[in-house]
């Protein structure tokens, strides 16, 4: 592979590479409960970026995350969330535009909340699943690296999910 460069311009994303779009239909499950107002609407939760490199050890994949704003009733829009199946490998977030949390926790149990919004950068460290909640009203979006080998474990999140949910409300952000 030869070096290249892409363009972050967020009005025109696009790094050549994976484009996936996650709507509410094919991610319902992970919410606490579901939302009859958004089932014909069935909106765009989020969307993710990939650059166009080799799923291989040596190699990093670079994205850009849109999460956008809304409500699944109380609880704010989030992603899948997962593990990596490779355990032992890390991730780097950098945040862009909005605000946001990143849920993290290990399966021995520990739990913990980074909070990213413009120019902060969290680092989740191998064996740490992740989870992205948009707790603002604009699109959350972040830059994000880890390694190509890394691999997406979804079916443990799925299983036994996250010991906390973010939810609005009375106007505040509320853990539980
Ligand atoms: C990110 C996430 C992205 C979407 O690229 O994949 O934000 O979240 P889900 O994959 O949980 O749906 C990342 O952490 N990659 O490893
Ligand atoms: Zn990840």
């Amino acid at each position: 592979m030869r070096p290249f460069t892409v363009s972050m311009n967020l009005d025109n994303i696009n790094f050549n590479g994976n484009h996936i779009v996650r709507r509410y239909e094919d991610i319902k499950s992970i919410f606490k409960s579901t939302d009859i107002s958004l089932e014909g609407k069935n909106p765009v939760i989020y969307e993710v970026f990939e650059s166009p490199v080799p799923e291989q050890q040596g190699h990093l994949i670079f994205l850009v995350t849109i999460l956008y704003p809304g409500k699944v009733n109380e609880e704010f829009f989030m992603t899948k969330g997962h593990y990596h199946t490779v355990e032992n490998t890390a991730e780097v977030y950098l945040g862009i535009k909005g605000k946001g949390l990143i849920l993290c926790q290990t399966k021995s149990g520990d739990f913990e909340v980074a909070e990213i919004s413009e120019n902060r950068v969290v680092y989740i460290p191998p064996f740490w699943a992740h989870r992205a909640v948009n707790i603002f009203d604009e699109p959350l979006i972040f830059f994000g690296i880890y390694p190509a080998h890394a691999g997406h474990d979804y079916e443990t999140i799925a299983q036994s999910g996250f010991v906390k949910r973010v939810f609005s409300k009375n106007g505040r952000v509320v853990i539980e």
